[in-house]
């Protein structure tokens, strides 16, 4: 079973999270999503969530991609969940292009385009015009 795994606060979910979950399923055969929880969106990313951790949660659970979710606590913890859950793939926006070359070392490192013109922060932005 090939496993891949992939990161991210996926607030006010939407269509360019779904195309990443979709891409990243198709790279395998299960799934990881690691959900980054309120207090390291707060501490270490500087994103207030709409919807609190439980509610992300309860949505990426939702979605035929993702076969598991558990949390991201902190940035330091890749290489101990790639090692735990045995992980072969590990994948992202290509946002984040090159800031996770350090797990080539422990399994492959896939960055997928971005959907373009989608994001939670125009969303909101949207949201008070
Ligand atoms: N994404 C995408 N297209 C968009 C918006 C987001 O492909 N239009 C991807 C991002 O590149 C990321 C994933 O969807 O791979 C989740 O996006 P965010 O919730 O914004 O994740 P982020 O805050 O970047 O957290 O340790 C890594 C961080 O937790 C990533």
């Amino acid at each position: 079973m090939k496993k891949v795994i992939t990161y991210g606060t996926f607030d006010l979910l939407h269509y360019g999270h779904i195309n990443l979950l979709r891409r990243a399923k198709e790279q395998g055969d299960y799934l990881i999503v690691a959900l980054s929880t309120d207090e390291f969106n707060w501490n270490s990313k500087q994103k207030k969530c709409y919807f609190p951790y439980e509610k992300r949660k309860l949505l990426l659970e939702a979605i035929r991609y993702v076969d598991l979710v558990i949390p991201e606590n902190n940035w330091e913890q890749k290489i101990s969940d790639v090692k735990e859950f045995k992980v072969d793939t590990f994948i992202m926006g290509d946002d984040w292009k090159g800031k996770f070359d350090f797990l080539k070392d422990y399994c492959e490192v896939i960055y997928l385009p971005r959907t373009p013109e989608i994001s939670t922060t125009q969303i909101k932005g949207d949201l008070k015009k």
